[in-house]
């Protein structure tokens, strides 16, 4: 999978989320939910893609809060991987 160039990621971001942001070799977004249970239920469902893609997410969860920094390890930075992901993660945000 080939690593994205500026250009590039700028473009593919314009079909995400805008609260994705571009932090060096990540993109990155925080999820903020109810409660912890609501951002555990979220988490799972992510778990589930990003195995199933085999991409998996870097994230960190602090109660109700989850940060989500996607990049394409493989690739030493950010590939359509990302993006996919990011676009099935925000589906999932979007269900509740
Ligand atoms: N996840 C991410 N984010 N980047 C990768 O390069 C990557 C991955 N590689 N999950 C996958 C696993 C690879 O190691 C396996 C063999 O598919």
């Amino acid at each position: 999978m080939k690593k994205l160039n500026q250009q590039e990621i700028t473009a593919k971001m314009s079909a995400i989320d805008s609260a994705w942001e571009i932090k060096g070799k990540f993109i990155s977004r925080e999820f903020v939910f109810k409660n912890f249970v609501e951002a555990f239920s979220f988490m799972t469902a992510v778990a589930l893609i990003a195995e199933k893609s085999a991409h998996h997410p870097n994230w960190e969860n602090v109660y109700n809060k989850v940060t989500i920094s996607l990049s394409t390890h493989d690739a030493d930075g950010i590939t359509e991987k990302d993006i996919d992901l990011a676009t099935a993660i925000d589906k999932i945000s979007n269900r509740n």
